[in-house]
């Protein structure tokens, strides 16, 4: 079995489906947990799925997914508009980064406009609920199996 996705989840998101449902939508966190796990299973993948208020702990996790995972799903929330610790974590990864919204940012106020998580990543879904993480997972999967068969057909070092 290859090692699984971890899909990272920042502040005020154990919030999801209690508070501004007209945002982010009705499933629980516990519900996008059960997405993903679903979608991954799909594809023969497991998943590790986290979710923290407090930055120190996101970077350690960003930081253990470099030998831990294949690939790398995260909802940095607000810290992706703020954190440039959590960019640099993110920069010391070489396995696929996707990074993912709930909502479209470029659709919300100015400030979320910026993000210090995109430069980092691979590539960026947003803007369909639940279903983010849905596509978030599929792309990893992608991702994740092309780095595979790459590192497979690379000839041995001393070849
Ligand atoms: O759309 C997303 O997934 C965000 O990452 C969510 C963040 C926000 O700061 C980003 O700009 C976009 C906010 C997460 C807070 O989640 C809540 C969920 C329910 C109720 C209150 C907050």
């Amino acid at each position: 079995m290859s090692k699984p996705i971890w899909v990272l989840n920042g502040p005020n998101l154990n919030l999801l489906g209690v508070r501004e449902p007209h945002i982010y939508g009705h499933d629980s966190l516990d519900d996008v947990r059960a997405l993903c796990a679903a979608r991954a299973k799909r594809h023969g993948m497991e998943i590790e799925f986290r979710q923290t208020n407090h930055e120190g702990e996101l970077i350690d996790w960003v930081q253990a997914a470099r030998l831990e995972a294949c690939a790398l799903v995260i909802n940095p929330a607000g810290y992706g508009h703020t954190s440039v610790a959590l960019l640099d974590a993110l920069k010391s990864l070489d396995i696929p980064v996707v990074e993912c919204h709930l909502s479209n940012p470029a659709a919300r106020e100015g400030f979320r406009r910026a993000s210090y998580v995109s430069p980092a990543a691979t590539g960026v879904v947003c803007g369909f609920g639940s279903t983010s993480y849905e596509l978030a997972i599929e792309a990893a999967c992608a991702l994740a199996a092309r780095t595979a068969k790459s590192a497979t057909a690379r000839p041995p070092k001393d070849a």
